[in-house]
């Protein structure tokens, strides 16, 4: 499949008079906008406009100063980068004079453009320094122990602690700077207000090895004379339940890192004078409860109102009763350090779509869309009626709440009113559900439409992809990966938000995580969690298959197909946003994962079946999920084994490693030559030997027997390059046969799905990719989108109308978004946006037109756009009789070879001049291609046939 291309270089549009170069905008630190940070370098980033087509940055100049003021040539006195070529507008590592703990750095760039002229200075923006380092914290940990208190048969659930100080501040104030954290959760007030707008801080680590905190500007909360600080603290991911602990009888269910939670916090006022005063958590702080009985991130929480004490967070409430906080030790070895991903938030509020009684006083309410939050209730009534609210994803067929698939997770909420006369607001803090429906039991007046809100929370990471089609069921299925991303992606990248369960599965992470970045900004995010991942590494090098990873069950460990996490997500982030300092500080991690992978194959470079028969379930988990004979998880682990020694051998390269680099593509060239004698026969075929595996006892599904020839193993190894250029025709074949075979329907599971389209698409068969895509008839995405979803399920069969909700009481999340990996496909080929380069400095454009003849079932228009890290992509295009338009915009500052799909006798149109060049040979069987290079600008092209 050679492909010749004649690059059209075009220069378009006119040098607009008035045009004044390069315009840098969206200035960020770290990825953030004016962030509080601690790293001592951090990497700025800027986006460049231009009124002018074809432009990129040729230099840049950065000057960072400690006021606005001096932010001038002449005076910056932190950092003036001096004129510095280059393209790149991220990553910019602070390079200017040693940052100090509190350091508040402003700063400005203006770029260069092709032609050499300075375009204007960006606005000024900033980033402060945090408090560097564990000695900068002069408070203690500081707590109250309930734990006694918690009463119930199931679930042990203590009551919330609450702590409170008061303290006194002069006149003449100037700035105020709050540095909170917990083991557990906190919620911090000044004066009666909350600080910030952060959901579940201080965020879920290996509170052993780390743990994270906020930093908050009061300084317009506090005044003169005497102000209160408060706090309510809760279990959370630190002392809470956990997971499916309780389900499996796990000898520990809750408390995983501690018993107590507990507060360390630092308030630092700064004067007029230049005097500074401190305030922090110690001793002398008073501590009690209140109306916080019960509080659970997965078992939710209870609050009488009639226990609250009015005016405990504020001046003047009499704490003579309160106790002192207990102090509790501190653990040398544990790392005290700024939050590094986007905070969780409420990112979102929905209405009640409707409610219906159920008699007895029970209400549904259906808040008409799958997320992960919480509910604001506003009530009137009597003091003492209890209101209870149970959280839902699905209904029974007779209308009631299904909660059987949350498992142990209670998911419930309790209020209990005070009796106000002006009515009662009331929502949870410390907890959260994944649901569409609330069961409301308790309601001495009929609802209104203000009696519930929905609360949506999620890690706040900006939305940076859209994509629409003139096909509502693609439509619909692009907002359910959405919504299922945004009720998943909190803290850390979650299985599921509703059941007992709601860790950090290293497999679902790694499949999804391309489809992630191409719909949000997950750049911080993942700095975050792939930090989790390495704590989470064994002491072998694996890692593991949950991060963090508190001991749910004893033979919890690693997993091919979920270890390899470690590896991908990075190399992912790397690709996304150019970020190679991911790489360097996991370096020697991901290099202690590929040894591990050397010695456990024992030098063969090779997992036959059962190298991983000691591990539980054995093999690992496989094409989880998947349908018909299993694919021998070994040879996808051998698979893996050679995937991830390319991501290596691409990595070292990024970082200038030569000698890894090589070490690496060795590695992944001994690994493909070890798979084709192993597990390939002479027909091209993969085969394993199915016999090894006796009756599978131990394996998942290993009853169902085991075979090489799967639609799993072609997918991957179409994807992964397993095999060479010149057998991939022949995989493809035994895939579509496969395909044929099994009525063109799917049979992958977590590892087989997200490869499936883009092989299909690899090896000139988009037609097919598309049938399935389109397909509502089970098992498919748009079966889950016609049987009313707002989601992604976790299996293709959660729901069929034969067997309704038959795993339920097993495993059976309908927020999952493993299988929302298709997102990949819908972004790379469908929407055509390939990145050549890291960042998306180079890009093609490449859409695969959707097969004709399908009317309504079809897509004749789609468009999706991708905020990359140098600015936004548009790919679109409309096919009406005869005629093909697309349009496509390319960001200031990187180039892209447009892929125009042309027959032979076709006509192109750029912007509305009739194009001459040469049309290409075939690039795949029947489909040709006119390829344009082009520099930034906006494109419109018409091909007539
Ligand atoms: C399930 C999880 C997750 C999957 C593992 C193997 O319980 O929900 O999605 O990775 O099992």
């Amino acid at each position: 499949m050679k492909k010749y291309m004649l690059p059209v270089m075009l220069v378009l549009g006119t040098i607009l008079a008035n045009a004044k170069g390069l315009v840098p905008g969206y200035l960020r630190c770290e990825y953030k906008v004016s962030p509080v940070t601690d790293v001592l370098h951090p990497r700025l980033s800027w986006e460049l406009t231009s009124a002018e087509n074809n432009q990129v940055q040729t230099a840049y100049q950065v000057l960072v100063a400690s006021s606005v003021e001096k932010l001038t040539e002449s005076s910056a006195d932190l950092w003036n980068s001096g004129k510095t070529a280059g393209r790149s507008t991220a990553q910019i590592e602070y390079a200017g004079k040693p940052l100090a703990s509190r350091k508040v750095c402003y700063w400005k760039v203006r770029s260069w453009d092709k032609n050499g002229a300075a375009g204007e200075w960006s606005k000024p923006s900033q980033w402060e320094m945090g408090l560097l380092g564990k000695s900068e914290w002069k408070g203690e940990w500081i707590g109250l122990d309930l734990d006694h208190l918690g009463k119930g048969k199931v679930y042990h659930l203590p009551p919330a602690p609450y702590l409170r100080k008061e303290f006194t501040i002069r006149n003449g104030m100037k700035k105020a700077r709050l540095y909170v954290t917990a083991l557990g959760l906190y919620e911090f007030s000044i004066n009666g207000k909350k600080a910030g707008d952060a959901f579940l801080t201080p965020g879920w680590t290996d509170y052993d090895k780390r743990v994270y905190y906020q930093t908050y500007d009061v300084t317009t909360d506090l005044k003169a004379g005497k102000n209160a600080l408060a706090s309510q603290l809760s279990y959370g991911w630190y002392a809470g339940y956990l997971g499916y602990s309780l389900l499996v009888k796990n000898p520990v269910v809750r408390a995983f890192y501690g018993k107590v939670p507990v507060l360390k916090a630092q308030l630092e006022v700064e004067y007029a004078d230049g005097k500074k005063e401190t305030f922090v958590t110690d001793q002398s702080w008073k501590a009690s409860q209140g109306a916080l009985l019960e509080s659970d991130l997965l078992n939710g929480e209870t609050y009488d109102a009639r226990l609250e004490q009015n005016g405990w967070n504020r001046v003047g409430f009499d704490d003579s009763r309160w106790k002192s906080p207990q102090v509790f030790a501190d653990k040398a070895e544990r790392k005290i350090q700024v939050y590094p991903g986007p905070p969780v938030k409420i990112t979102q509020t929905l209405k009640v779509v409707s409610r219906k009684e159920r008699g007895n006083g029970t209400y549904i309410f259906d808040m008409g869309q799958n997320f992960a939050g919480i509910v604001r209730l506003n009530v009137k009534g009597r003091a003492g009626d209890t209101i209870r609210l149970r959280f839902g994803e699905k209904l029974y067929p007779d209308g009631r709440l299904m909660t059987e698939n949350l498992r142990m997770a209670r998911a419930t909420d309790t209020y209990i009113l005070k009796g106000d006369p002006a009515g009662e607001t009331w929502e949870p803090k410390f907890t959260f559900h994944g649901f569409q429906y609330v069961e409301v039991k308790g309601l001495s007046n009929a609802p209104t439409e203000e009696t519930l809100t929905g609360l949506v929370i999620g890690s706040d990471t900006p939305k940076v992809g859209t994509f629409e089609t003139d096909n509502a069921m693609v439509n619909q299925l692009y907002s359910n990966i959405d919504w299922t991303q945004r009720a998943n992606y909190v803290d850390i990248p979650t299985d599921c938000p509703q059941r007992d369960e709601r860790i950090g599965w290293t497999g679902d992470a790694q499949v999804y995580v391309k489809s992630a970045a191409f719909n949000r900004d997950v750049a911080s995010f993942f700095t975050k969690w792939v930090v989790d991942l390495n704590d989470g590494q064994y002491e072998n090098g694996a890692y593991p298959l949950y991060a963090p990873r508190p001991n749910l069950r004893k033979t919890d460990t690693f997993s091919p197909g979920w270890m390899e996490a470690g590896i991908i997500c990075p190399y992912q982030i790397y690709r996304t946003y150019g970020d190679t300092r991911m790489i360097r500080d996991g370096w020697a991690d991901m290099v202690q994962f590929m040894d591990f992978l050397d010695v456990r194959s024992k030098g063969g470079y090779l997992f036959k079946e059962n190298a991983f028969a000691d591990i539980d379930p054995k093999g690992g988990f496989g094409d989880w999920l998947s349908f018909g004979k299993k694919t021998p998880p070994d040879m996808l682990a051998s698979f893996y084994y050679a995937y991830c020694a390319d991501l290596m051998a691409e990595m070292a390269a990024a970082i200038g490693n030569a000698k890894d680099q090589q070490r690496f593509t060795e590695t992944g060239r001994k690994v493909r030559e070890a798979i084709r004698a192993h597990y390939v026969d002479p027909q091209g075929r993969f085969k394993c030997d199915d016999k090894a595996y006796g009756n599978g006892a131990g394996y998942v599904d290993g009853s169902l027997g085991f075979t090489g020839h799967t639609q799993t193993a072609y997918a991957n190894a179409i994807y992964m390059n397993i095999i060479a250029p010149s057998d991939r025709g022949t995989a493809a074949s035994y895939l579509t046969d496969l395909l044929k075979e099994n009525g063109d329907k799917l049979a992958t599971g977590f590892l087989g799905a997200k490869p499936l389209l883009p092989a299909l698409s690899a090896t000139g068969h988009s037609d097919l990719a598309y049938k399935l895509f389109l397909s509502k008839e089970f098992p498919s995405w748009g079966f889950e989108v016609e049987n009313g979803s707002t989601s992604i399920w976790e299996r293709w069969d959660s729901f069929t109308k034969e067997g309704g909700f038959k795993y339920n009481a097993a495993m059976n999340s309908f927020s999952h978004y493993a299988f929302g990996a298709v997102c990949e496909w819908m972004f790379g080929n469908a929407a055509g946006i390939i990145m050549t380069k890291p960042g998306f400095e180079t890009f093609d454009i490449r859409p695969e037109i959707a097969p004709d003849g399908m009317g309504k079932d079809g897509i004749s228009h789609l468009k999706a756009s991708v905020r990359t890290i140098n600015g936004t992509i548009v790919s679109e295009w409309n096919k009406t009789d005869g005629k093909l338009a697309m349009h496509v915009i390319v960001p200031v500052n990187t180039y892209a070879r447009i892929h125009v799909p042309v027959s032979k006798d076709a006509k192109v149109l750029l912007n509305g001049q009739v194009l001459s060049g040469e049309v290409l040979s075939a690039a795949d069987k029947d489909e040709r291609h006119q390829v344009l290079e082009v520099g930034s600008g906006e494109y419109e092209l018409i091909v007539t046939y």
